[in-house]
């Protein structure tokens, strides 16, 4: 696709989402960029599992913290056309929340209706969160693609009721999601006999929210030293508008009215 090209469809993509609260966007991953990323998760899926590690939630395989568990992960949270659209719902200084996995299994239960920002207290306004949902398998009404309540952003708050019609969401292999945070939504049931649906949900949100995963506590110190400047920032290492700063305002910016930014040239805490 031509520069121009993409950002139509990214403009598109934007228009939709603030439409209907969520928008599905084909082939963002190539076939070996896919096939990589989905056997890197099946394999950290089946290890969880052998070693007693896994976690289940209403069926489903949970996989937390996908930055520590391969740089094909790490890659997806700036992948170029996931950070525009992140971008332009949220603003440029939006923060990743978390990388996880949810594989939806045959025989799961279906997820309640839920938002991902029900944590902040209504009436929301403006999405405040953004679920990018990496569709590692198709997703399908069969398979437990996840199922949404369109335009229940409008809303603004979380579920009024589980009684309402839900839609799924559905997309190709490859295929991105974006879900606003004010969506109601959950995961579908999987009604397949053996094969599982494999998601990716890269979960942003805005600059002065708490990010879900404490990546300054668990972030393996070989994936920290490899993280571009632009990955720094998006895990919370820089100092935004005050906050998040280390032993308070860098003393370089004294005298300044600087307080955004890396903490020093190479982003490295002092
Ligand atoms: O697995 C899914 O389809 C949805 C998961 C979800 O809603 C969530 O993690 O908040």
């Amino acid at each position: 696709m031509t520069v121009s090209g993409q950002d139509r469809a990214i403009d598109d993509a934007l228009a939709t989402l603030h439409e209907e609260g969520c928008v599905v966007l084909p082939d963002v991953l190539d076939h070996g960029e896919l096939r990589e990323i989905a056997d890197r998760l099946s394999g950290v899926a089946e290890s969880e599992r052998k070693d007693g590690t896994a976690w289940f939630s209403n069926g489903n395989q949970r996989v937390f913290n996908l930055l520590n568990r391969g740089q094909g992960f790490v890659d997806l949270i700036d992948h170029p056309v996931a950070l525009a659209l992140v971008k332009g719902v949220l603003g440029a200084d939006a923060l990743l929340s978390s990388i996880t996995a949810n594989i939806a299994q045959p025989g799961n239960v279906p997820q309640l209706l839920h938002t991902d920002q029900q944590y902040v207290q209504a009436p929301w306004f403006h999405p405040l969160t953004l679920n990018v949902v990496w569709m590692l398998d198709e997703f399908t009404p069969e398979n437990g693609g996840t199922r949404y309540v369109p335009r229940s952003h409008v809303v603004g708050a979380p579920p009024l009721t589980e009684e309402i019609a839900t839609v799924p969401l559905v997309g190709r292999a490859g295929g991105i999601a974006l879900i606003d945070g004010r969506v109601w939504h959950g995961t579908g049931v999987n009604r397949l006999a053996c094969e599982a649906r494999r998601g990716i949900f890269a979960y942003y949100c805005a600059p002065y929210l708490r990010q879900q995963e404490n990546v300054h506590r668990s972030l393996r110190e070989e994936v920290r030293s490899g993280l571009s400047a632009e990955q720094q920032r998006l895990l919370g290492y820089d100092v935004w508008q005050g906050l998040g700063v280390v032993d308070g305002i860098p003393r370089h910016w004294m005298g300044t009215n600087r307080r955004s930014g890396p903490l020093d040239a190479t982003g490295d805490l002092p």
